[in-house]
């Protein structure tokens, strides 16, 4: 029996996904299968192909569904538009949960039995970073957890099969085991080693002013920075206002401060649906061709302004006598 597990690659919950998964089907459905693994990333427009499903089971976790009648297991937390009840009882959605890899743990408690016994760890860690639970800042900047570690180089991986390799690992062995493994404390220390030039470059352009930071990163061809450094670094911060260029788009960037007391009353996504962008309440984004650093510094400026008004109004009238 050969199983084919499809998981959301370069993503710390797609990889403990496949490796819940793994360990479910083992003790749940059969112990002599033999797996392989094959990452999965978001493209506009992208149609599962079936020469991806080409186990005896083929499964797909922490991933858009797929209608191919050759796909035999789904789990899902993300809102999905092609998701129809079906009748096979091995397919499963729900957008509640924080992580896929705790819905996977749910359901194989609840509806076959199955016991994560030793996997408390993977399970808990998963749902804290694919929720971006962090207890506080630090957990999530200074990256002393194995868990946040191996997040940082599964999600920075660029050899294809990179977190593939590492998901029997992870379904075997305890974090702190997975994560000082050779290959991983290379290539940890080589993205570390930009994690912290970036923490200077967000230190030196961020200008905090009215519970706002707004910061400027477009002249460092990246995107990839750890949203939380604006937090760790300024506390009073509300809201941030990111400027950023990659060449697949010029992005701007808002979020809030999870560890900021002062009430977020405004919906982010409302404002950057006005600028052709979207998101959640409490972080949201507008992605413009690459190359467009004009125009998203200059919506990056204007949203910022709305937000400083918006703490201003908001102070007014928290001051103002009942
Ligand atoms: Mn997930």
């Amino acid at each position: 029996m050969r199983v084919r597990v499809c998981f959301h690659d370069q993503c710390f919950d797609g990889a403990c996904s496949a490796a819940l998964f793994t360990r479910f089907y083992q003790a749940s459905v059969n112990p002599q299968a033999r797996f392989d693994y094959s990452g999965l990333a978001h493209r506009a427009g992208q149609l599962f192909e079936d020469s991806l499903f080409v186990g005896d089971e083929n499964a797909i976790v922490d991933f858009k569904y797929s209608s191919s009648d050759r796909l035999t297991w789904w789990f899902d937390h993300h809102h999905s538009e092609h998701f129809r009840r079906d009748q096979s009882g091995r397919k499963f959605f729900d957008a509640e949960f924080r992580s896929c890899t705790k819905f996977i743990a749910h359901i194989g408690q609840t509806k076959f039995g199955f016991e994560s016994r030793g996997l408390e760890e993977l399970i808990r860690w998963a749902d804290i970073i694919d929720g971006a639970q962090y207890s506080d800042p630090k957990t999530a900047v200074e990256m002393r957890d194995p868990a946040m570690q191996l997040s940082l180089v599964i999600e920075g991986a660029r050899t294809k099969d990179f977190v593939a390799g590492l998901i029997p690992k992870l379904a075997t062995l305890p974090l702190s085991e997975v994560a000082a493994l050779p290959e991983i404390r290379r290539s940890f220390d080589e993205l570390h080693v930009r994690h912290l030039k970036a923490m200077e470059v967000i230190r030196a352009r961020v200008e905090l002013k009215q519970g706002v930071a707004y910061f400027d990163l477009s002249d460092q061809g990246t995107e990839g920075f750890n949203k939380f450094i604006p937090y760790y670094l300024f506390p009073a911060a509300v809201y941030t206002v990111a400027v950023s260029s990659s060449p697949e788009r010029a992005k701007v960037g808002v979020g809030s401060n999870p560890w900021n007391p002062t009430p977020k009353t405004v919906n982010l996504a409302s404002i950057c649906e006005r600028y052709g962008g979207g998101g959640h309440a409490k972080v949201a984004a507008i992605s413009l061709p690459p190359g467009d650093s004009v125009r998203a510094r200059e919506i990056g400026r204007q949203i910022a302004a709305e937000l400083r008004e918006a703490l201003k109004a908001q102070g007014a009238r928290d001051a103002a006598p009942a």
